[in-house]
């Protein structure tokens, strides 16, 4: 049996989805690695995220990461991007910046958008909500508002287009999705209603649809 291509580092998170669904999106033979997060595993668990041997591969100690013929990449757009870089020359899932640099910029807008906006509020929304030692409702309130922002305006792109970057599925749907899917499953308990984004719904509705969109979310 020939080796995987890439190794993959990851969890059931929302970091971790976008790089599984890819990965079967591209169709390419990768490993799962599964990882903890969790701060109680520090020390004894090997496959933890701050272990020693995976912060040579994600100094930043978190998944996730993916080893591609002995070169490491961590932080999740850039781990897409550079999926997207080596295995999809055809340009399925984004643009090429020489070929098409405005097209290339607009995936790049909304992955930036999702990487920079969305996981890190809805992070804190989340710390805030469900883990935080005490109930600080200046800070639930100031993430829940900023949350519900960003996703007006997800669904304000999404009423004019089908995809974030025009009328084509690409690694910045894959991004941002990884963090709407929590956003619904958690929705009770963040204090979201899912109704007031009816765009953002049926876009949620196309990306599902997709097989490898179903296998991916089981990864790991
Ligand atoms: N900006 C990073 C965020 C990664 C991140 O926060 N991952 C979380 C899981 S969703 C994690 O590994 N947490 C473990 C920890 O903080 O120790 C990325 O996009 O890859």
């Amino acid at each position: 049996m020939s080796s995987p291509q890439v190794t993959l580092y990851t969890a059931a998170a929302p970091n971790g989805w976008p790089i599984s669904i890819f990965l079967e999106e591209l169709g390419i033979s990768y490993e799962a690695i599964k990882m903890s997060i969790s701060d109680s595993d520090i020390g004894k668990v090997h496959n933890q995220v701050k272990s020693p041997w995976y912060l040579e591969i994600n100094p930043n100690g978190r998944i996730a990461a993916i080893t591609h013929n002995g070169f490491n990449v961590f932080e999740t757009s850039a781990i897409l991007a550079y999926l997207q870089a080596e295995f999809d020359k055809e340009n399925k899932f984004g643009f090429s910046p020489v070929g098409n640099p405005k097209e290339y910029s607009e995936v790049l807008q909304w992955l930036c958008f999702a990487h920079g906006g969305i996981g890190p509020m809805q992070g804190q929304l989340g710390h805030f909500k469900m883990y935080a030692p005490e109930q600080i409702p200046y800070a639930q309130n100031r993430y829940l508002n900023e949350v519900k922002r960003l996703y007006a305006v997800l669904d304000s792109r999404l009423a004019k287009h089908s995809y974030l970057a025009g009328d084509k599925y690409t690694i910045a749907d894959i991004k941002a999705y990884g963090w709407v899917r929590l956003g619904v499953l958690f929705a009770e308990r963040y204090g979201l209603d899912p109704n007031d984004w009816p765009h953002v719904k049926e876009w949620i509705d196309r990306i599902e649809s997709r097989p490898a969109v179903q296998k991916g979310v089981k990864v790991p």
